[in-house]
């Protein structure tokens, strides 16, 4: 008799084991990661790191990049819309202040974006400012949010939706 897999739910403190997929695409690289980190400023990669390290803990492959989608649009463009024949599955996108990154991306890509709102140092309201402009979508272009200064929780999400 074939073993079935278990379907006895998860805790956040024993993660399912998470498997990499074969390769659907020819030209993508074994060693391309599941999960692409991005945020809009250097000054953000002390907080999204722990996205990063949450992954890494699990298993899952990541890379991790800053690319503003003010600052540099048609880099942002880019990534977002090579990402799913690059092999990435889901994008994880924090930003601050007019946090447009996580929806920029999502405009460019049909994999599925979570932002990370982030309390920059300049905010005028304690990182409100980037929770609405991350969560307030249109119909139609969806980006998941996680709470302010989360991105641990982003990388918990990512890890869930990569085992369905
Ligand atoms: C946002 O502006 C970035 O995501 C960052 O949180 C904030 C401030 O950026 P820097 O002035 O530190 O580069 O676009």
């Amino acid at each position: 008799m074939t073993e079935q897999p278990s379907t006895t739910p998860s805790t956040e403190t024993a993660p399912p084991p998470y498997e990499e997929p074969a390769v659907e695409f020819e030209g993508v690289s074994v060693d391309a990661p599941a999960v692409g980190i991005v945020m809009g400023s250097k000054s953000d990669m002390p907080e999204m790191e722990k996205a990063e390290k949450e992954l890494q803990e699990r298993g899952i492959s990541c890379e991790i990049r800053v690319m503003s989608a003010h600052r540099e649009p048609d880099t942002v463009a880019d990534y977002a819309r090579n990402a799913r024949a690059r092999g990435l599955r889901i994008i994880i996108a924090g930003a601050g202040l007019s946090a447009a990154l996580p929806g920029v991306v999502a405009a460019h890509t049909d994999l599925p974006v979570i932002g990370v709102p982030l309390t920059s140092r300049t905010s005028v309201a304690g990182g409100l400012d980037a929770l609405l402009s991350i969560s307030q979508m249109p119909p139609g272009v969806p980006v998941a949010c996680v709470g302010v200064d989360n991105p641990r929780n982003a990388a918990v999400l990512a890890a869930r939706i990569l085992s369905i």
